[in-house]
């Protein structure tokens, strides 16, 4: 006899074999037009089908945030805490879930909210190519992805094709008026065949953003960025070095208890690609080290004058990649192993008020994780191609003791401290990854694609070790306070999806429909504990949720769609629609986007482009009763953008966004805890209103 937990678990497992074999044995599907194995090789994006990339010349530099360009990909979107802290989401996964790969690696976010998201490391001016890869990630694209791999690179210098040194020269620079932003940005190079160096720099600032009726405080941004690179070759050798520094200035995120005082972020990375003897080679190693500060008092004024809170945090990584290619059969094998290495400590203090006032949030907190993949990829039977990969991941995670200046004080507090310092913090974690992609051209004009993947996430540090109730949340924004569990199990994710690409002369849409069951999905839910509750009421939280495994699934729809009408005309969308439901009790998941579509008119000549665009989303009334989320309205914005190329090399961009000036809510903005705003504590942070902006770009080479 069975227990009914396994049966269902069973009976799961035999669904995914079911659709694993349907895949293999249906052998009259297959192929895929855009070419894989070479990219695979590289061990950069080791996916043939379904990459996405966003279309950057439509969208202006003038919005800081890359993350913001995620909602132009079909099942993408952002999770927005302030201006520069846009967190990736992807079909009802975001932050720690989304593998998001900057040049090729992994960074650590510096501080426990998330204030500074991978892609907040490359500013939209330095954006050369932004791309999602559509449903299931390959286990070649990152250690852990199991909401999916979005791959940015920066731009940077490229060899050229004699052995003269030839310069470059490429410098943006634009304004908006919705923040009375600017932005400088540049990069020098030079290059022959066997070298290329670059240096780049931007600086970007902007006020607080305007809304209809007011402004949103803190909503202003400053950040520099700067870094240079070296990249040499020989015939079959490649080698590549580079360092990039970050420095955001105070910078506000109004749904998080706290605004950034400053980020200052070194990266090195290098780089080898090669090959010898059929053989393709690749390594990588890289380090980052982030110094991070916030506070409640700099920006925004806090809650109450004696509660003045500083938050000093220090993370660091080092990572490494090491992959080799090699023919096997039709097809491509690759073989590697990656990993990273990350610390992290924060220590909230009250320089103001409380020299005394000392509690370590995070100390001496370590998250390893390295793992071991096998990819194959290719074509399998005449018009299929298929893509097999498993991987093996080890999380070893562990803290040091910490301490509350209150503990001798305050027996809950002494109770907190002493339970976590006297437990073995400790957690490891063994985890497999299986992906299976299949794709089948049908005719010229259509692909149909099916995959299945079993995907894991190890829990993260905050998950883990956050032991007094605090809105250390990686950035969850849902006023709640949290303690971490140091037993969670790792995520356990069930996904299948089928697509189709169908391109014809006139017409193109490319529909997918996907199913993801997650065993033991880490979601905080109401602490029982009555220490904690008396810690965290004392905290302004009566309601602490704490770090659990439970079960929740997702599944929904995404696509692109476009017609070219004629040679000047044309129309281009995108619309996606996620669920999220918790799977052990009647809930729905927080911060899931909406229903949602935009759709832009183009009309192009030779030297310049206009397009009218709209952008809707629908009211989300599946929202999460355990984290006490609000439901949200629809929306509809226009807005107007246009480029002219004056000379060959100088390109001006030019628009208007949110032409009437709407005053909506973004669903996934968060809610405002900032008193001194024109928007209300509580009440959903608005999307900005009009917004005209100019760009200019000119490109020497
Ligand atoms: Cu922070």
């Amino acid at each position: 006899m069975i227990s009914v937990q396994e049966h269902v678990i069973s009976a799961r497992y035999t669904g995914i074999s079911l659709i694993l074999i349907y895949c293999f044995s249906a052998s009259a599907y297959a192929e895929e037009p855009r070419q894989l194995p070479e990219m695979t090789v590289e061990g950069e994006v080791a996916s043939g089908p379904s990459i996405f990339p966003v279309d950057l010349q439509q969208a202006p530099i003038t919005t800081p945030d890359t993350a913001e360009l995620l909602q132009r990909a079909p099942g993408a979107n952002v999770n927005r805490n302030g201006p520069l802290t846009g967190l990736a989401q992807y079909r009802g996964m975001y932050a720690d879930r989304v593998n998001v790969q900057v040049n090729g690696i992994y960074i650590n976010s510096g501080g426990p909210n998330g204030m500074d998201p991978a892609l907040s490391y490359i500013p939209r001016t330095q954006l050369q190519s932004l791309e999602v890869i559509r449903g299931i990630a390959p286990v070649s694209s990152g250690v852990e992805s199991i909401g999916g791999t979005i791959v940015a690179k920066s731009r940077s210098s490229d060899f050229a094709v004699t052995d003269d040194l030839r310069p470059g020269v490429t410098v943006s620079s634009g304004g908006g008026s919705v923040d009375e932003s600017y932005v400088v940005s540049g990069l020098g190079s030079v290059a022959n065949r066997n070298h290329r160096l670059h240096a780049y720099g931007s600086r970007e600032k902007g006020n607080n953003i305007e809304i209809p009726d007011g402004k949103i405080k803190y909503s202003r941004h400053e950040r520099n960025n700067y870094g240079a690179g070296y990249g040499f070759r020989t015939n079959s050798h490649e080698f590549s070095f580079d360092v990039r520094h970050n420095n955001t200035d105070p910078t506000g995120t109004p749904s998080l208890p706290m605004d950034i005082k400053f980020i200052n972020t070194d990266i090195v990375q290098g780089e080898y690609t090669g090959s010898s003897g059929g053989y393709a080679l690749h390594g990588q190693l890289y380090w980052n080290d982030v110094n991070h500060e916030m506070s409640n008092y700099e920006l925004r004024t806090p809650p109450n004058p004696m509660m003045t809170r500083l938050n000093d945090t220090k993370s660091d990584t080092v990572g490494y990649r090491a992959d080799i290619g090699y023919r096997v059969g039709p097809g491509t094998l690759l073989l590697g192993s990656d990993g990273h290495f990350d610390n992290h400590d924060a220590t909230i203090t009250d320089p103001v008020n409380n020299p005394m006032f000392l509690v370590t949030g995070f100390n001496d907190v370590e998250r390893d994780i390295f793992g071991f993949f096998a990819e194959w990829s290719g074509d399998i039977f005449e018009d299929w191609n298929m893509q097999v990969g498993a991987r093996y991941n080890r999380a070893e995670s562990d803290s040091g003791n910490v301490s509350h200046f209150m503990a001798m004080m305050n027996p809950a507090i002494g109770t907190l401290q002493n339970r976590f310092n006297s437990a073995d913090k400790e957690n490891n974690q063994d985890n497999f990854d299986l992906v299976t992609k299949l794709n089948y051209t049908l005719s010229s004009q259509m692909n149909i694609i099916g995959e299945a993947g079993m995907k894991t996430r190890a829990p993260s540090y905050q998950e883990l070790y956050l032991w007094v109730p605090l809105q250390a949340t990686n950035g969850l924004a849902d006023g709640h306070n949290y303690v971490g569990d140091i037993n969670l199990d790792s995520e356990k994710a069930y996904e299948i999806g089928l697509g189709l690409d169908w391109h014809s002369r006139k017409f193109y849409a490319a529909p997918r429909l996907f199913y993801r069951y997650v065993d033991d999905y880490i979601q905080g839910t109401p602490s029982t504990d009555p220490v904690v509750i008396m810690v965290s009421t004392a905290n302004g939280d009566p309601n602490p949720l704490q770090w659990s495994n439970v079960d929740a699934r997702f599944y929904g729809a995404d696509m692109d769609w476009g017609a070219t009408i004629n040679h000047n005309w044309r129309l281009d969308g995108v619309v996606s629609y996620v669920r999220g439901e918790r799977d052990d009790i009647n809930d729905d998941l927080y911060r899931i986007a909406p229903l949602n579509g935009s759709a832009m008119l183009t009309y192009s000549q030779a030297r310049w482009w206009a397009g009218i665009e709209g952008v809707g989303y629908a009211k989300q009334n599946k929202v999460s009763e355990t984290n006490d989320e609000e439901k949200s309205s629809s929306y509809v914005l226009m807005n107007l953008r246009a480029g002219i190329n004056i000379k060959r090399d100088l390109t001006i961009s030019l628009g208007v966004e949110n032409v009437f000036d709407k005053d909506y809510e973004p669903h996934l903005s968060g809610i405002n805890r900032v008193a001194d705003s024109d928007v209300e504590v509580g009440e959903r942070v608005p999307g900005p209103g009009r917004n005209y902006f100019a760009t200019l770009q000119y490109h020497y080479r």
